[in-house]
């Protein structure tokens, strides 16, 4: 289905540069699927279900977008299984770039899907998940950043009383 998008990540957790991608990409397409998959390169403060519920939660005012777990699974066999004609990703900076593009090759030389890639909004272009539970761990304000249950969510994680 080419008017459905898969949108890829770890999302551990969900920060509000990846919902300003999530909202961008629901106005381009009728459908767009969360995927949270396992990035074996990362080590994660949230499981798997959480961080599906906490996107679930910080895009719940956005139409037309579902979210949905992946364990130990290829990006491309998710976006057959879910009938994805294309996946979808946001793009910060000429890091997020290099990281980038050798995966969307290779995605297109396994399945033939091709990526999109939006431009970060200039605001949420420093966000990233690891900045954001750095800033948490060490007892600063990530609101702004983070949905405020997911700054509470991760206050509770990363700072236990
Ligand atoms: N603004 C805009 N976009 C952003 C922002 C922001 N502030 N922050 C992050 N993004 C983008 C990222 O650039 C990325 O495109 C996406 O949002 C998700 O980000 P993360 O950090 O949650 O997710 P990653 O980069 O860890 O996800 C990597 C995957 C899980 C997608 C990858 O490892 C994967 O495809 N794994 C499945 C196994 C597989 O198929 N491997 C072979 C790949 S060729």
């Amino acid at each position: 289905n080419p008017r459905r998008a898969v949108c890829p990540g770890s999302f551990d957790p969900i920060t509000l540069g990846h919902l300003d991608v999530v909202r961008r990409a629901a106005a381009l397409y009728d459908e767009v699927v969360v995927a949270v998959l396992h990035n074996p390169a990362k080590q994660g403060v949230f499981t798997p279900e959480e961080r599906r519920d906490l996107v679930l939660d910080t895009c719940s005012g956005v139409d037309g977008v579902r979210a949905e777990v992946f364990a130990n699974r290829l990006l491309v066999d998710v976006a057959r299984d879910l009938d994805a004609g294309v996946i979808l990703k946001g793009l910060r900076s000429g890091n997020d770039y290099a990281y980038e593009l050798p995966m969307a090759m290779m995605n297109r030389h396994l399945s033939g899907v091709e990526t999109v890639f939006l431009p970060a909004a200039p605001e949420f272009e420093h966000v990233s998940s690891s900045l954001v539970k750095e800033v948490v761990r060490y007892g600063g304000d990530v609101s702004g950043l983070v949905s405020d249950r997911v700054r509470d969510a991760l206050t509770e994680r990363l700072r236990p009383q």
